[in-house]
């Protein structure tokens, strides 16, 4: 048994403050690169700097700030590190022995410098050049007999100029499948969005916050994943507005905050509070909670209109929305007793947070992955944007929709047309600038095109970043999909699980990174990304490469290209000359981009605009929709309905504050107390008592599925957590092996990577039994 002490002591400090100084401190040290690294840094989210490649969070325009915040910094000293993966690393450890390697060892191996082969004859990968590269892809992709047997993933790091030219070579090769790391990410928020508000993207801005006079922050934990959030939390909550957060665990970097910039908060150890009110509801249970709020406001409607007033702006309703009265009638429907049951919240708080909400005059509603990865996850967000719009709160200042986006670009990407399901006015226009004609049938989204490797449909993968084996769901069914496959070719910074689990023939394309210095025919390149506020800005990297066989994405995409199109539909060689030219290409396709050349010149970059802003509604009706859902039975996937018993807990898997998605930058979860160890499962001590475990004992966790397929993994440390009773939570991704490919959201099809039926098992350690 493992001495709990030694894995979790409560965490006592505020987010931010020392303890991020410290470890920033650590983490620029070991990059190995400190000196350049300083001045990289000095450089991040500044006007002739570039844009972190941390999280999707804006930035309001004030030039005399340093622009990053502890977890940027790590961001930016793993990528710009001086240690180095090559043939000759290549030629010392196997695939195999690299296999059986941590995903933290791998990353931790440098930089990928040169492009590598795999040889399945030795079993290690080795040096390829460029043109032979280029060659082995274009072959195997003209010999397909049908473009749909090529998948085109993209992770959101991708900048909007490689994602045009990605997304144009794969329509011109003749194909949608594009899977991409939204698919698994806020695929919800855009669909719930687009389908409720004509406009799949959140409707405030930075200075929104501003003006707000409540925040409700819904299934997100920005102490780690958008530090710079909690200075803009912090802000609400000292302007005497309020900040409501819901979040199932108490989750210590969402309570206060201490500014890392702030001598006086540094050298007094004084912090500010993030939030006035901090509720936990169970796991799933945001529907529940927005529904109650609802019902109370009903009440206080009926109140009000009594003594001559109003709660609900009956205007905004009747001009701007279809379909309110069905959705207040399906709520008058709902019982207490089920919206309590669900929410695990008491009617006494639901009625506050709904006080709160009529009180204020203009109110912001913020969420990310604890909303969006759950199979009711497009329910839960009509039924928050139906409470936004109950007040009007759309399309004025102070007030809107804000999904706080993951990857710095995944937003942009899907601006940019990364998309298995384009618009049509999408295609119309890329046909008539580049006069081809685009295919028009759907193609694959992640969980589709697992299946379509595993069945053979499609045979070549192209992952433009990511580590789509590590972040997929279910580990064993992903891997055997992508082993099926006849050419995988991963276009990566650095070493991960995806180079190891290879095709029958395999590629690892070296790119250069958001710190890295683009040098093309006419000088030094930027790139612009977009923010989660629709913000485009220019990003230029500042750091010589490590070595000068490392391309940009948008130099391999049109190397790729030429050789399998010719100069068709345009001279890709040409266009990566000086990426000016394909931004004229995009201002000529896609909306909002006019003069996109001379518009990121200025500092700040430029809005691109949201109709729902303008309360302009894209919708068939030209009115916002307020859909009506009834509320899940159970919040788990109706398929496992019949295999849960009393001992059944709910898994959701989650970041620590040592990682980004699927890149380990080291074994400590400080706000939630966590040492050297990543195999812990926060369970409530009443759980462990009742299901006969005790804390610190090692479990084995299997979930449950229809398939009746053993999914489990092994040696997990019980930490006692203050999580409700029936949740647990564990880091993604080592339990993704517990994640069911077919486990999907309703609409969305993304993973339910935060409801997963759970049961425990005593983990007995095997043995070792010498054989000799
Ligand atoms: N440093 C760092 N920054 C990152 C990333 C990273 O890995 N590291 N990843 C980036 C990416 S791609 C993304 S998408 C974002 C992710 O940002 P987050 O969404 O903050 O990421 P998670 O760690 O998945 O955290 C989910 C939070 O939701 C809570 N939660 C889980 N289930 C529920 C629920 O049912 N209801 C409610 N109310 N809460 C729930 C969890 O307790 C946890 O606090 O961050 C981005 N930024
Ligand atoms: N169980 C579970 N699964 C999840 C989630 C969860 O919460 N739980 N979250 C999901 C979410 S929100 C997301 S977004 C996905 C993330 O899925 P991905 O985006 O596929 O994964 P990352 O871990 O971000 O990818 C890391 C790799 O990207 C490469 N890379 C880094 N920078 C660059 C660059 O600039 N260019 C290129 N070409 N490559 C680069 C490096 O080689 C690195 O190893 O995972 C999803 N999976
Ligand atoms: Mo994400």
């Amino acid at each position: 048994m493992t001495d709990k002490k030694t894995v979790y002591t409560p965490y006592k400090g505020a987010a931010g403050g020392w303890g991020a100084l410290k470890s920033t401190t650590k983490h620029w040290l070991q990059s190995e690169n400190s000196v350049r690294n300083i001045h990289t840094l000095l450089k991040t989210n500044q006007p002739n700097g570039f844009d972190c490649p941390g999280c999707a969070w804006g930035e309001k325009h004030d030039p005399a700030k340093i622009r990053f915040c502890e977890n940027g910094a790590k961001a930016v000293n793993w990528e710009a590190t001086s240690r180095k993966v090559d043939a000759a690393f290549m030629a010392q450890h196997s695939v195999t022995w690299l296999n059986t390697q941590s995903d933290y060892f791998l990353e931790y191996q440098g930089r990928i410098t040169e492009p590598l082969r795999y040889n399945p004859e030795t079993d290690h990968y080795e040096a390829i050049s460029w043109q032979q590269a280029f060659k082995q892809i274009s072959d195997t992709l003209k010999a397909q007999q049908d473009p749909n047997h090529v998948a085109f993933y993209t992770s959101g790091r991708a900048s909007n100029e490689a994602a045009f030219l990605y997304q144009l070579f794969a329509r011109a090769y003749g194909t949608n499948n594009f899977p991409d790391c939204s698919n698994m990410c806020h695929e919800a928020s855009g669909y719930a969005l687009t389908s409720s508000i004509g406009i799949g993207k959140g409707t405030v801005d930075i200075e929104d916050f501003e003006h707000a006079e409540a925040v409700f922050v819904f299934g997100q934990n920005p102490g780690t994943n958008h530090p710079r959030m909690l200075e803009t939390l912090k802000e609400v909550v000292q302007g005497g507005n309020k900040v409501l957060s819901f979040n199932p665990l108490r989750e210590r970097g969402l309570e206060r905050f201490q500014n890392p910039q702030s001598p006086v908060e540094m050298l007094s150890n004084r912090s500010k509070p993030t939030h006035t009110n901090y509720f936990c509801p169970k796991i799933g249970g945001d529907m529940a909670v927005i529904r109650g709020m609802v019902k109370a406001l009903i009440d206080l409607e009926k109140e009000a209109q009594k003594a001559g007033s109003a709660v609900f702006d009956h205007a905004f309703i009747k001009q701007h929305t279809q379909g309110m009265e069905d959705y207040l009638e399906e709520v008058k429907q709902t019982p207490w007793s089920n919206i309590l049951e669900q929410s695990g919240l008491t009617k006494e708080e639901i009625l506050y947070c709904a006080q709160v909400y009529a009180d204020a005059e203009n109110v912001i509603i913020t969420w990310a992955m604890g909303i969006t990865q759950h199979y009711h996850s497009v329910a839960t967000i009509h039924e928050i944007v139906n409470l936004l719009a109950l007040r009007g709160n759309l399309g004025k200042k102070g007030a809107g929709a804000c999904p706080v986006r993951g990857h710095s670009n995944v937003q942009g990407d899907r601006t940019m047309g990364i998309n298995e399901r384009p618009s049509a006015a999408f295609l119309k226009a890329l046909e008539e600038h580049f006069s081809f004609s685009p295919p028009t049938e759907d193609g694959l989204a992640v969980v589709d095109t697992i299946h379509a490797m595993k069945n053979g449909q499609v045979k070549v993968f192209i992952g433009l970043g990511g580590n789509f084996a590590a972040a997929t769901p279910d580990t064993v069914a992903t891997e055997e999909a992508l082993i099926n496959c006849q050419l995988t070719v991963q276009i990566s910074t650095k070493l991960n699980r995806s180079h190891l689990i290879t095709g029958k023939e395999a590629l690892i394309l070296p790119c250069l990174g958001r710190t890295d210095i683009d040098l093309q025919e006419s000088g030094p390149q930027k790139v612009t990304v977009e923010d989660s506020f629709s913000m485009i800005h220019a990003s230029s990297g500042v750091l010589d490469p490590l070595s000068s066989e490392m391309k940009s994405e948008p130099a391999i995409i049109a190397g790729i290209a030429e050789a399998t199109l010719g100069k068709a539909p345009i001279n890709w060689l040409e266009s990566i000359s000086d990426y000016n030219i394909i931004r004229e290409h995009i201002a000529a396709v896609i909306p909002g981009f006019k003069d996109f050349n001379q518009r990121i010149l200025q500092d700040g970059g430029f809005y691109l605009g949201n109709s729902a802003r303008e309360r302009n509604w894209n919708t068939p009706s030209g009115k916002a929709i307020i859909h009506k859902h009834g509320l899940p039975e159970s919040i788990l996937p109706k398929g496992v309905k019949d295999l849960l018993s009393n001992k059944t807990l709910v898994l959701q898997t989650l970041r620590s504050h040592d990682q980004y998605n699927t890149t380990i930058y080291g074994m400590n979860d400080r706000y939630r107390g966590i040492k050297n160890e990543r195999r812990v499962v926060f369970i409530n001590p009443a759980d462990i008592q009742r299901l006969g475990f005790t804390e610190g004992q090692k479990v084995t966790l299997k979930s449950l599925w229809v398939d009746g397929v053993e999914r489990k993994v092994e040696g997990f440390i019980l930490v006692p957590y203050s999580i409700p009773m029936g949740n647990i939570a564990t880091y993604y991704p080592e339990t993704n092996p517990l994640v069911p490919l077919d486990s999907t959201g309703e609409f969305s099809n993304t993973p339910t990577s935060k409801s997963i039926a759970i049961e425990l098992e005593e983990y007995r350690e095997s043995i070792q039994v010498l054989s000799t």
